[in-house]
C-alpha cells in the first residue's frame, strides 16, 4: 500500500489508520509548499490535486475519511467499524459531523487566514467560521461527558478523524474552553501507534 501525503495535513488521518492497525505501507511524500500536488504526475493520481491519496493495488482512493472507513472496512477483524446497523449510524453520524461541522468553518479559517491571495481573505468571514466552530463544539463537549470515545463504548474509526480534526482545531486556539474535548484529544494521542500531532509534523518540515 502507499500513501500519499504530507506532514502535517489531513493526511494524518490516513496515516494514523495504517499505524493502528499494523499495515505495512509505503509513505510518498508530496510537497504542498513546493507544488508538488500540481505536477502532472500527482494530478493523474488525483486530478483534485489534494492529499491524502491512498493505493492499493490498483486501488486508488482519495478523501481521508473514504480512505480510514475503506482501511478499517479491510481490517474488519480490528474492530474499527462496527457492523451493527445503530452503531455503524453512530460512527458515521460523528464522522459527517466532524467533517461538516467542525472541519468546514476550520477549513475557512485555512483559508481566509493563509490559502487565498492575501488581497481575497475576508476577517469577516474568520469571525463567522470560528462562531460557527464553537456552536458546534459545544454540542459535542456535552456528548463528550462521562465519554471516553465519541460513537459506542470503544474505539471507532470516528475517533481517529476526530481527533485530528480537534487537534487542528486547538491549532487555531479555539479548543480554550472545552475540557472534555481536550482531554478526549490527549487520550487519543497518547495511543501507542498515534499519529504526529500536527505542531510535530510542522516541525518536522524544518528539521
Ligand atoms: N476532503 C478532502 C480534502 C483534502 C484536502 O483539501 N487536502 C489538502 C491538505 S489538508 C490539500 O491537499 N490541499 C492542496 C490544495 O487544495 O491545493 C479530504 O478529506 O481528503
Amino acid at each position: 500500500m502507499k500513501l500519499y501525503e504530507f506532514a502535517p495535513t489531513r493526511s494524518i488521518r490516513a496515516r494514523w489508520l495504517l499505524q493502528e492497525l499494523g499495515v505495512d505501507f509505503e509513505a510518498v511524500s508530496v510537497d504542498l509548499r513546493a507544488g508538488e500536488h500540481r505536477r502532472p504526475e500527482f494530478l493523474a493520481i488525483n486530478p483534485a490535486g489534494k492529499l491524502p491519496v491512498l493505493v492499493d493495488g490498483d486501488f486508488v482512493l482519495t478523501e481521508s475519511v473514504a480512505i480510514v472507513l475503506y482501511l478499517a472496512a479491510k481490517h474488519a477483524s480490528k474492530g474499527l467499524l462496527p457492523t451493527d446497523p445503530r452503531q455503524r449510524a453512530e460512527v458515521d453520524r460523528w464522522l459527517l459531523f466532524t467533517v461538516t461541522e467542525l472541519e468546514q468553518p476550520l477549513w475557512r479559517i485555512a483559508r481566509h487566514t493563509a490559502l487565498y491571495p492575501e488581497e481575497r481573505r475576508l476577517p469577516a468571514e474568520v469571525l463567522l467560521a470560528s462562531e460557527d466552530f464553537r456552536a458546534m463544539a459545544d454540542v459535542l463537549e456535552k456528548h463528550m461527558q462521562q465519554r471516553q470515545f465519541v460513537a459506542g463504548e470503544r474505539v471507532t474509526v470516528a475517533d481517529f478523524v476526530l481527533a485530528y480534526t480537534l487537534d487542528w482545531a486547538n491549532e487555531v486556539k479555539l479548543l480554550d474552553g472545552y475540557p472534555q474535548l481536550l482531554a478526549y484529544m490527549g487520550r487519543m494521542y497518547a495511543r501507542p501507534h498515534a499519529a504526529p500531532r500536527i505542531a510535530a509534523a510542522f516541525a518536522s518540515l524544518n528539521a
